[in-house]
């Protein structure tokens, strides 16, 4: 048995699977098959939510039918989740968005905002972290304009033919040039760490976030700000959090 996808035993509280930034290609990759084996997996299936926090694809964009068949055993795998009773909660990133509707068809709900959820008696802030940096105005007149009505709107009028001749080339390009190109500034390292701390003065006890790419796993207090990292460079991991303890393990597999 592989290890880190097995059955977690049962524990104290509920347990969540955390993700986030892990930039998956459109075709079949070691990266691609590392995420389709962790979420088939009886890890996954035993845990009582798993939280994916954006970014899981570097391009997965629109309410297009094509997707359901490029991603069938990834929306297959996350029905099945869903229908044994782990949650799965996917928060909208800046490389995966208009996605809900397609989530919802099998199960999983997709949000574009950040979510608080209770989780074993602790309050829990789950965001993507792409508006953490209010400096970063360029990127959030852009954020706004793609999340907008009428970019909804385009999108939706684009035949589902044309939207794949599409985007499948644009993905595979955004892949290509990320490649050996995944250096983000230290200088948000403090900056995230700061906004998670105005989030435990609000009397959150656990903080996630991604989008910098910088991992972190801090308790400071009793209280928990943990992000993943991503998958660009790193290995293939996810973070296990555990509401008993307020902690996370990261895990190896
Ligand atoms: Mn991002």
């Amino acid at each position: 048995m592989t290890s880190g996808l097995e059955a977690l035993s049962a524990g104290a509280g509920p347990r969540a699977i955390v993700l986030s930034d892990l930039h998956l290609l459109q075709r079949e990759s070691p990266r691609n098959d590392a995420f389709l084996r962790l979420i088939e997996s009886p890890v996954a299936s035993s845990a009582q939510a798993l939280w994916l926090l954006g970014d899981i694809y570097d391009l997965f964009i629109g309410p297009y039918k094509f997707w359901g068949r490029t991603h069938a055993r990834m929306l297959k795998a996350l029905e099945r989740l869903a229908e044994r009773g782990t949650s799965v909660l996917w928060i909208e990133g800046n490389h995966d968005f208009h996605i809900a509707k397609l989530l919802a068809s099998v199960g999983v709900e997709g949000v574009d905002a950040d979510v608080t959820r209770d989780f074993g008696g602790r309050k829990v802030f789950l965001s993507h972290g792409d508006r953490v940096n209010s400096n970063d105005e360029a990127y959030l007149r852009w954020r706004a304009f793609t999340r907008g009505g009428l970019f909804r709107a385009t999108m939706r009028a684009v035949p589902d033919a044309l939207a794949e001749r599409f985007l499948v080339p644009l993905g595979e390009k955004l892949s290509h040039d990320s490649r050996g190109r995944d250096r983000y500034d230290p200088s948000l390292r403090a900056l995230y760490a700061d906004y998670a701390r105005k989030k435990f003065t609000e009397g959150y006890d656990a903080v996630f976030l991604g989008h910098c790419h910088l991992e972190e796993n801090l308790n400071e207090g009793g209280k928990l700000y943990f992000n993943l990292g991503s998958w660009v460079q790193g290995p293939y991991r996810y973070g296990l959090y555990d509401a008993a303890t307020n902690r996370v393990e990261v895990i190896t597999f």
